[in-house]
C-alpha cells in the first residue's frame, strides 16, 4: 500500500467517564443489589470538535470481570459509550479500531473509572451529583496510506 512519506496526521478526542450516586434520573429506579453508582464510560469528540467517526470505526470496552458480558463493542456511528451501574472503580480496557483504509492496527487505552467527587470541582460534583473524569487523548497516523490521507484531508 502506498503511503505518504514524512507526513503525520494527528487527531484529538476525549476518553472519560461520568458517574452519579443512585438513585439518579438517568438510571432505572431499581438497580441490582449493592449497586450504588451509575456511570458512563466514553470515547467522544472534543466539544464542538470534528467528527471522529471519519477515522474511528469501532470501540471495544472491556469491563471488570464481575460484569456479565464484560466485553462491550460499539460500532460507528456510536455513540462510543457504555452505561452501567455498579459499586466499585476499576480500569476499563479500551481498544480503538480504525477505518480499514488507515491500514493501522487497533490501539489500546485504559481509563480508570472515577466514581467519587475529586479535585478542584469536588464540591460542585457533590452538589450536582455528577462526577466527571476525562482527558484529552491523541492518535497519530504516521506516514498514512494515500487513500486514508486523501479522505482525511478532504473533509
Ligand atoms: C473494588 N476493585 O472492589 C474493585 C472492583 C468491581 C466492579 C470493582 C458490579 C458488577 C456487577 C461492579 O461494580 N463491579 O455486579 O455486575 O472496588
Amino acid at each position: 500500500t502506498k503511503r505518504v512519506r514524512n507526513t503525520k496526521l494527528t487527531r484529538h478526542f476525549l476518553i472519560g467517564n461520568t458517574a452519579h450516586i443512585l438513585p439518579h434520573p438517568s438510571f432505572p429506579s431499581s438497580p441490582p443489589d449493592g449497586h450504588t453508582k451509575g456511570w458512563t464510560v466514553y470515547v467522544r469528540p472534543l466539544p464542538n470538535g470534528p467528527d471522529i467517526t471519519t477515522w474511528l470505526k469501532k470501540v471495544q470496552f472491556k469491563l471488570h470481570h464481575t460484569y456479565a458480558d464484560a466485553s462491550r463493542t460499539i460500532e460507528a456511528p456510536g455513540p462510543f459509550e457504555v452505561t452501567e451501574t455498579g459499586y466499585g472503580e476499576f480500569g476499563v480496557e479500551i481498544r480503538l479500531y480504525f477505518a480499514p483504509e488507515a491500514g493501522e492496527k487497533a490501539v489500546y487505552r485504559e481509563h480508570y473509572l472515577v466514581l467519587a467527587p475529586w479535585g478542584e470541582s469536588k464540591d460542585q460534583m457533590e452538589r450536582t451529583n455528577e462526577v466527571k473524569a476525562e482527558r484529552l487523548e491523541t492518535v497519530e497516523f504516521n506516514e498514512p496510506t494515500v487513500e486514508f490521507f486523501k479522505q482525511m484531508t478532504s473533509e
